[in-house]
């Protein structure tokens, strides 16, 4: 089995895989400079697009494939559902679902990252970017804010942006931790991709206890392929899904 992971429902699957013996490949990409270690024989980097893809699926004779990555890392997901059609080797999603608004919330809900920068015209503020390295520099498009950063390693070049500060840390996060950030910072506005999950709410969580704004850039359309939400429904499918 090959488990394309860097989530935290990823991590979980590995676990309960590694536990029970099944063969299985964890895959990074190799984003990050030391990725957590995870419990089964791990690759890092990319296969090279669908082709190498459907390659790698079948030298490895690879019979179950599971996509667990992040919900914005749209091309991996895109690439899995092709290379899977073409190797013939069965796919499904173990994804999370989006976050949703509750009581308290003060959202601000845009479809993509073009959207996020129209929305932040308008005064200077205060801005904790929580997206990640990926697409910062699209942000000096609104050079009036003053931006705090967080990213999982130490920038390896100059950020493009005229006033910020940068936060390195990886998730997952805690809620006094990003009340903290929120605090220190005096943060007036929390930018983020709706990730779902447990790892990244934090600051969700942080923002409406303090009453500040979130601008919530909602996920890209993935392809449509089976789709489950549980580590134990995964299992279930491995066990009741014969390879072809
Ligand atoms: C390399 C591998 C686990 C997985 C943990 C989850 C939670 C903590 C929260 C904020 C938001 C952000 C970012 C984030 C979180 C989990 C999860 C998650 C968001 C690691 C990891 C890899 C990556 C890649 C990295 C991206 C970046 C995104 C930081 C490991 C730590 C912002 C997504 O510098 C870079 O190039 C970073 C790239 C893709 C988004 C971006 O565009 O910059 N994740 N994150 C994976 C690989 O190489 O295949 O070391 O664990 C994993 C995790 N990061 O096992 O517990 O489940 O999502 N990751 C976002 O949500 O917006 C931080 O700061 O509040
Ligand atoms: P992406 O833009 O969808 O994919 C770009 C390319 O990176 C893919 O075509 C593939 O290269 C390679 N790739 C992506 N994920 C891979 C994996 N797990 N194993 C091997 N190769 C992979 O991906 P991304 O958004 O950069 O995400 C990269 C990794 O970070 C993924 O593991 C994802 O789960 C994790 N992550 C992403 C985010 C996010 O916000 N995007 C957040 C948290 C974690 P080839 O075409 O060469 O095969």
């Amino acid at each position: 089995m090959l488990l394309l992971g860097g989530t935290g429902e990823a991590s979980a699957l590995a676990s309960a895989l590694a536990a029970r013996g099944i063969d299985a490949c964890f895959s990074y990409a190799g984003r990050v400079k030391e990725p957590r270690p995870q419990p089964l024989p791990t690759r890092v980097g990319g296969f090279g697009g669908i082709e190498g893809l459907a390659r790698y699926l079948l030298e490895e004779r690879i019979t179950h494939l599971v996509d667990a990555t992040h919900p914005f890392a749209a091309q991996m997901s895109m690439h899995a559902v092709a290379a899977a059609r073409i190797a013939g080797v069965p796919l499904l999603a173990l994804s999370r679902s989006p976050w949703m608004p509750q009581a308290g919330d003060l959202w601000q809900r845009v479809p993509d990252l073009a959207a996020a920068l129209k929305a932040l015209a308008g005064p200077p503020r205060r801005v904790l970017l929580a997206i990640g390295r990926t697409h910062l520099s699209e942000f000096a498009a609104c050079p009036q804010h003053h931006y705090v950063l967080r990213l999982v390693d130490p920038p390896t070049e100059p950020v493009a942006l005229a006033h910020h500060d940068v936060l390195i840390d990886r998730g997952p996060f805690s809620v006094e931790g990003d009340l903290a950030v929120l605090k220190r910072h005096r943060i007036e506005l929390v930018v983020c991709k709706n990730a779902g999950g447990e790892g990244a709410r934090a600051k969700l969580l942080a923002a409406r206890q303090l009453g500040v704004p979130v601008l919530m850039i909602e996920r890209p359309v993935l392809p449509p392929r089976a789709e489950v939400h549980t580590v134990e429904a995964v299992l279930d499918w491995l066990a009741h899904t014969p390879p072809v």
